[in-house]
């Protein structure tokens, strides 16, 4: 593995000046964060944001996201065109050396918490998650709370359409989706890596796919081909205390093309709190993870994913620097034990 770290490009008050100073950093994942699904990237834009990133010495490495417009998740008619507007996105990515794509299929909310600063007993503060509160939010999107891109249409109108879809729907139309953009990836050199839902269970009555492993693996099978891959994350999968992680890891190995590590503390039923990464604050046991990542050769990039927000730092909910900087100096000592512990073991 080797390290990456998302940076919000001009809305991001990190500079990456420091996220270069982070010891072992090697890329950046970022997007064009205000473009609608509807439109073809424009080219200068992403041309002058690698440009950015590789004058400090970093690599634009992973693009994290272009969003699927919703049509295609509804399975609507627009949705070629919107398909073919994906496929030119791709086609951009793969011309920037960008080797990478995470995206995710989850209908109208992407990652969802019911708290961005819950307080923590040392006085940080970090996201929360509690499923009752889940469906006692009357106006979801209005809330201030994580989710999404700009939307083309009415989220209400949105919702209605999903509400009446199901979840074998939705599979269909990722698999639709998958056979259009695979081979185009392929062409253009750039992994798929799927996110998995976040949290990993259905919220507001929408149907959310890629929860398990039995999801992942139906996920790999709709298109096999190595382009068609998953982002390994852990604080997503492992805030449902069944998935086995480092039993997936092994499982999927090779068509694992990103890893977002952090962790959880679960404190109830469908109740969690993103936590400090180390393994006596969480659920998650990131050794084992990263040693299942070792074991399969996980030679992609690596990030330590959102979380705390420590020392006074403001900004981003989750996406301070020094967090993710503690996130990655843990994740790889982890790293440099397993390398150093199998070298010993090899010298005998
Ligand atoms: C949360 C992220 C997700 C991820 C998308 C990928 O911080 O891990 O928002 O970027 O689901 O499309």
């Amino acid at each position: 593995m080797h390290l990456s770290f998302r940076w919000f490009g001009a809305d991001d008050p990190i500079p990456l000046a420091y996220i270069r100073q982070i010891p072992g950093m090697v890329s950046v994942v970022t997007a064009l964060y205000d473009a609608p699904a509807s439109q073809v990237w424009p080219r200068a834009r992403l041309t002058a944001i690698k440009e950015q990133i590789e004058a400090v010495g970093l690599r634009f490495e992973v693009v994290e996201s272009i969003p699927v417009h919703e049509d295609i998740k509804l399975g609507r008619p627009a949705r070629d065109a919107y398909i073919d507007v994906y496929c030119q996105n791709l086609r951009l990515l793969g011309e920037l050396d960008v080797s990478v794509l995470c995206y995710n299929f989850m209908p109208l909310f992407n990652w969802f918490r019911t708290d961005l600063a819950m307080a923590l007993p040392d006085g940080s503060t970090t996201m929360a998650y509690n499923h009752s509160e889940i469906e006692a939010t009357p106006d979801p999107w209005s809330a201030n709370l994580p989710a999404y891109w700009p939307l083309d249409d009415s989220p209400d109108e949105l919702k209605a359409a999903y509400l009446s879809i199901t979840e074998e729907a939705l599979w269909q139309n990722l698999a639709y989706f998958l056979q259009a953009i695979v081979p185009v990836a392929a062409e253009a050199n750039v992994r798929l890596a799927m996110h998995p839902d976040d949290p990993p269970w259905s919220i507001f009555g929408l149907p959310r796919i890629l929860c398990n492993e039995d999801d992942l693996a139906r996920l790999l099978r709709l298109v096999d081909s190595p382009y068609n891959g998953l982002t390994f994350c852990t604080g997503s999968l492992g805030a449902d205390p069944t998935n086995d992680l480092p039993r997936m890891i092994h499982r999927f190995g090779d068509r694992i093309h990103f890893a977002h590590c952090r962790n959880v503390r679960r404190t109830g039923e469908r109740v969690f709190y993103e936590s400090a990464h180390p393994i006596e604050y969480g659920d998650v046991d990131l050794p084992a993870v990263m040693k299942a990542l070792y074991d399969v050769g996980f030679e992609g990039p690596l990030r330590p994913d959102h979380g705390r927000m420590i020392w006074g730092e403001t900004g981003i909910p989750g996406y301070g620097l020094y967090e993710r900087a503690l996130g990655a100096m843990y994740l790889r000592g982890l790293w440099d034990g397993i390398l150093t512990g199998c070298s010993a073991a090899a010298h005998g």
